[in-house]
């Protein structure tokens, strides 16, 4: 038979998120009747907002037409419209709709964009970080030969991220030559990094021939205008610097799915050739460009409406972060010395229990509260001890889970 991919063997363990969906289905199996209400899996709750639902119905509705009907796209970087809407509404025309390549969604170009770079690159990444940029670094075979330890896999560069740094790295750590997983908003700490901050991180990889990857899949949770939504608003930023971001938290979109990657023209690769025109060979050959039906809902998603009816979306989840917060606040977490993190601009709340290991928290949880949530060191080393709370809910369960949190004991 053939081999299995060499670098599989690497995997530290399960995905994450699946392994969570396996521990609730156990416990639901051995506690028939519980009640279990998620905070774990960053997961959207509420319904498509009217303006989106309707510009989508009546694209299907003229796909239906000999003359509305529209098969493969010429060019799989999505609608020229769209790729001009999301330049001029998201990035003010700082980055030009050919340098917008629009996508069934942000995890799924984070794999095709480890392709780009193949398994000879070096990694360095927010500790804790988003699953996929390590997992998927060690699939194509850029996380070195050999497997994880509890402290990670060796070759990947560990940034660590903790209050003690307020959750922004040393960067002095990462070797020349990187790809850089940044990811701001920060999926799981909650935390925003600073126009300064990006800046000290922008100057680094110029400095040091690296690239950030910049994940801002939660930049339209960002409700503090002195806080940078793109990297591009950082001087320098086109020439070592690909963003990735989605329509999935701000538009309900995780199903739908839609996103896009900003590649600048600027960007090059060591031997002068340019990022942009490897990126477009990539996805031109792996990629059929996103669904028309998403692309119609993320063009109304952008316009006044759209815009106004997103707001409104992700102020709801952002009052659910609001109100998880006060319920981590309260005397039993203080008791038990829980520290709370969480700056009113990111759908995730990061609670420390300080000396107290992630998954037992995440057991404790779900057998006195029945409530999911996600265990810290499943994002990285540097998580352990910490719990993600997640906003991503309905009202009413979110406040049933905060009901049962304030009598939570360890
Ligand atoms: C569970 C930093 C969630 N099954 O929907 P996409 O592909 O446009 O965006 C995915 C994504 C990209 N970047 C960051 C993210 O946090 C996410 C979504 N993360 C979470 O709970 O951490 C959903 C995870 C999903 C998954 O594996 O992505």
């Amino acid at each position: 038979m053939i081999n299995r991919n060499k670098n599989f063997k690497n995997l530290a363990a399960g995905y994450l998120f699946p392994e969570i969906g396996k521990r609730r289905k156990a416990f639901a199996a051995s506690n028939p009747g519980a009640q279990i209400i998620s905070l774990g899996i960053g997961n959207t709750t509420e319904p498509l907002t009217p303006h989106i639902v309707e510009a989508m119905k009546n694209y299907v509705d003229s796909l239906g037409t000999k003359e509305g009907y529209c098969g493969y796209q010429d060019d799989s970087a999505g609608f020229t419209e769209l790729r001009e809407r999301i330049a001029k509404v998201l990035y003010n025309n700082v980055v030009s709709p050919s340098e917008v390549f629009v996508s069934d969604g942000a995890k799924c170009d984070v794999g095709r964009l480890q392709q780009l770079f193949g398994s000879d690159v070096r990694v360095a990444v927010q500790d804790p970080a988003y699953p996929v940029y390590v997992d998927g670094s060690v699939m194509v075979g850029a996380a070195g030969k050999k497997p994880a330890t509890s402290k990670g896999y060796r070759e990947i560069t560990y940034m660590p991220c903790l209050p003690e740094n307020n959750f922004f790295p040393d960067l002095s750590v990462v070797k020349k030559n990187s790809l850089i997983y940044f990811c701001s908003p920060n999926n799981p700490t909650g935390a925003v990094a600073t126009k300064t901050q990006l800046e000290k991180l922008v100057n680094y990889a110029r400095e040091n021939s690296c690239i950030i990857l910049f994940d801002a899949a939660y930049s339209a949770f960002i409700r503090d205008s002195s806080l940078p939504k793109t990297i591009y608003e950082i001087k320098g930023a086109k020439e070592c610097a690909i963003e990735i971001n989605s329509f999935s938290k701000p538009a309900g979109f995780t199903g739908v799915r839609l996103g896009w990657t900003v590649v600048p023209e600027e960007l090059k690769f060591q031997d002068g050739t340019k990022v942009q025109t490897a990126w477009a060979r990539i996805t031109n050959t792996f990629f059929n460009g996103a669904s028309i039906i998403a692309q119609m809902g993320g063009y109304a998603a952008l316009d006044d409406i759209g815009l106004s009816e997103m707001k409104g979306l992700i102020d709801y989840y952002l009052e659910n972060a609001s109100i998880i917060r006060e319920a981590l606040e309260s005397e039993n977490f203080k008791a038990m010395g829980v520290k709370v993190y969480s700056g009113g601009n990111a759908p995730y709340v990061w609670a420390q229990f300080p000396g107290k290991d992630s998954w037992e928290v995440f057991d404790a949880i779900l057998s006195q509260c029945h409530v999911v949530t996600t265990p810290g060191v499943g994002f990285g080393p540097s998580g352990e001890s910490f719990i993600r709370f997640s906003s991503f809910g309905h009202r009413e369960s979110v406040e049933e889970a905060c009901k049962r949190l304030k009598n939570f004991k360890l």
